[in-house]
C-alpha cells in the first residue's frame, strides 16, 4: 500500500550535540554534565568510551552533511552545547570559536538544501553550574540558562526559525536523581522534582524571550512523554494506575508547556507526599502565560502499567512506583539488542491525543529509532550495512503517523534518531542508530547504510510503500 504524505510535511533526522561533537576546542573548565557521568561513572559506560570523541562531527561536519544530504534528510535538529558556546556562564560572554563553529554548521546545512532546526540543551549543563548551584534546581542558573538562550538566538535568530528549549527534560531528573540508574545514583525525589520545576520554568521564561525576540519564529520543546498504556483499560485499578502514571511522566512538561498549568494530581500526590516543590504564584503567572508554539515529541517505546500487585515498602524513598506497577505485556515485540519495545501505533494514538487534550498543536516526531548492535554483522560484500530491520521499523511507525495525519493530527514532521551512529549514554557505540554508519575499526570512517536510500526516496516523494499495517 502507498502511503502519501500532505504538503508540508518533512522527513528529517536528529543528532544530538554532545552525543556526535566530541571535545575538541573545549577547555577543561567546559565540560558538561553528560561529561560528569562518563568521568565519574566511566567503568559503566561501554568500553569506558564516551563523549571525548563521540562522532568527532565537530571536525566532520563539512564531510557528514553532505552524506545527511545523500540519505534525505530535509530537516536537521541538532543543538548548541552551551558548555561549549559561553566563555564565561554568570555574565553570558560567548566563545567566539564556538560560536562560529554553530554559524558555520547552519550555513553548511542550508547550502546542502536541509533546514536547521535547533535545540538549546539536550543535557549539556555546564559542569560548573552543576557543582556550585545544583543546576536547575537554582533560580540562579535559571537565569543564566535564559541569558545563554538570548545569546543565542541572538546569533543564530536570523537563519534559524525554530527553536527547542529542551531534549527530553525529564531524563536527568529521572534517571540520575530519581531512580538512581545513571550517575550520581540517587534517590532523591525532592531534588528530581525541584530540577523538573526549574526546566519547566526555564521553558517558560525563554518561550517569553524568544517571542519578543523573534517574532516571525516558532519555539517549542522536545519531550519524551510516554504514552501510558493500562493493562486493562476497563479495569478501573488499572486505570488508575496509569492515571498517577501519566501524571508523572506524561503530564508534568506537557501540561506546563501547553496547556499552562501543572497537573493537579500530580501537585495533590506532591503535597501528600511531602515533596511539594517551590512553586510561587509568580511562577504559576510566568507558566501560564508563555506557552509553546511547537512540540517535539520523541517516541521510542510506550510505557505499560497495571495496579499495584505487592506493598510499597514505606522505608524507601518515594517514586511514582508506589501508585503503580509496570507491566510486563506478555508477547509484546522486542527491539532485542536495545530491549525497548517495538509499538509503531502509539505514534497514532499520541497524535490523536494531542488533537482532543492539546487543542492539536502543531508537533512533530523529533526523535525515533532503531538501535542495534553489531550492525557491521550485515554488511554486503561492499560493505554497505543491509538495515532492513530499520527501514521496516521506519515504515511501519510513519505508516501509523500518516493514519494519525489522515485523521486530523497536526504533525508535520518524522525526525529519524539519527543521523550518524553515535555516543549513547552508557551505551555508547553499542547501539547503532544512524543513517550513516560510523565505522570506528577505521578511524571513525563514515559510510550510507541501505536505509539512507530508502528514506531518500520517501522524503522526496513524501511517500512510501509499505504492506503490513
Ligand atoms: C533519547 C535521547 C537520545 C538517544 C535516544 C536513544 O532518550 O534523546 O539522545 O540517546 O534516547 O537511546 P539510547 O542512546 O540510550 O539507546
Amino acid at each position: 500500500m502507498k502511503y502519501t504524505f500532505p504538503e508540508g510535511f518533512r522527513l528529517g533526522a536528529t543528532g544530538a550535540g554532545w552525543q556526535m561533537e566530541g571535545e575538541k576546542d573545549k577547555r577543561a573548565d567546559q565540560k558538561h554534565f553528560p561529561h560528569l557521568m562518563w568521568e565519574n561513572d566511566r567503568d559503566a559506560w561501554y568500553l569506558g568510551l564516551g563523549p571525548d570523541v563521540a562522532s568527532d562531527f565537530y571536525s566532520r561536519y563539512r564531510q557528514d552533511i553532505p552524506l545527511f544530504r545523500q540519505a534525505g534528510i530535509l530537516q536537521y535538529r541538532f543543538n548548541i552545547d552551551w558548555s561549549r558556546f559561553l566563555d564565561d556562564y554568570e555574565n553570558a560572554v560567548v566563545n567566539e570559536r564556538a560560536a562560529r563553529y554553530y554559524s558555520d554548521v547552519i550555513d553548511c546545512l542550508m547550502e546542502n538544501g536541509i533546514e536547521p532546526i535547533l535545540c538549546l540543551e539536550h543535557w549539556e549543563l555546564p559542569a560548573a553550574l552543576y557543582e556550585q548551584y545544583d543546576g536547575y534546581a537554582s533560580r540562579h542558573v535559571q537565569d543564566l540558562y535564559v541569558r545563554y538562550a538570548e545569546a543565542a538566538f541572538h546569533r543564530y535568530g536570523d537563519r534559524v526559525k525554530t527553536w527547542f528549549c529542551f531534549n527530553e527534560p525529564m531524563v536527568i531528573p529521572e534517571l540520575c536523581f530519581l531512580n538512581g540508574a545513571w550517575w550520581p545514583h540517587e534517590h532523591n525525589p525532592r531534588r528530581a522534582y525541584q530540577w523538573i520545576h526549574g526546566k519547566v520554568m526555564c521553558t517558560a521564561r525563554t518561550v517569553a524571550l524568544f517571542h519578543r525576540m523573534i517574532p516571525d519564529g516558532r519555539i517549542g520543546t522536545i519531550l519524551n512523554s510516554p504514552y501510558i498504556v493500562p493493562r486493562d483499560a476497563n479495569d478501573p485499578a488499572d486505570a488508575r494506575a496509569a492515571e498517577v502514571a501519566d501524571a508523572f511522566f506524561w503530564r508534568p512538561f506537557m501540561d506546563t508547556a501547553i496547556l499552562g498549568r501543572y497537573p493537579r494530581l500530580y501537585l495533590d500526590i506532591l503535597q501528600k507526599e511531602g515533596l511539594m516543590f517551590d512553586l510561587t504564584e509568580e511562577d504559576e503567572r510566568v507558566i501560564a502565560e508563555n506557552t509553546i508554539d511547537i512540540l517535539g515529541m520523541n517516541y521510542y517505546q510506550p510505557m505499560r502499567v497495571k495496579a499495584k500487585e505487592s506493598a510499597w515498602d514505606e522505608s524507601r524513598p518515594f517514586h511514582p512506583s508506589k501508585y503503580y506497577d509496570d507491566y510486563d505485556m506478555p508477547g509484546k515485540r522486542m527491539n532485542p539488542y536495545r530491549g525497548w519495545e517495538i509499538y509503531p501505533k502509539s505514534l497514532y494514538d499520541i497524535g490523536m491525543r494531542i488533537k482532543r487534550e492539546y487543542g492539536n498543536i502543531d508537533w512533530v516526531v523529533s526523535e525515533s529509532g532503531m538501535g542495534v548492535q553489531r550492525e557491521e554483522q550485515y554488511k554486503d560484500e561492499r560493505g554497505v550495512i543491509q538495515d532492513d530491520y530499520r527501514i521496516a521499523f521506519i515504515a511501519e511507525h510513519l505508516a501509523w503517523l500518516s493514519r494519525c495525519v489522515a485523521d486530523g493530527g497536526n504533525c508535520h514532521g518524522y525526525w529519524l534518531f539519527a543521523s550518524l551512529d553515535n555516543c549513547s549514554p552508557y551505551n555508547t557505540f553499542k547501539n547503532r542508530y544512524g543513517l550513516v554508519e560510523v565505522d570506528r575499526a577505521q578511524g571513525l570512517s563514515r559510510r550510507l547504510k541501505k536505509s539512507a536510500a530508502w528514506y531518500r526516496q520517501a522524503a522526496e516523494h513524501n511517500s512510501f510503500e509499505f504492506e503490513e499495517i
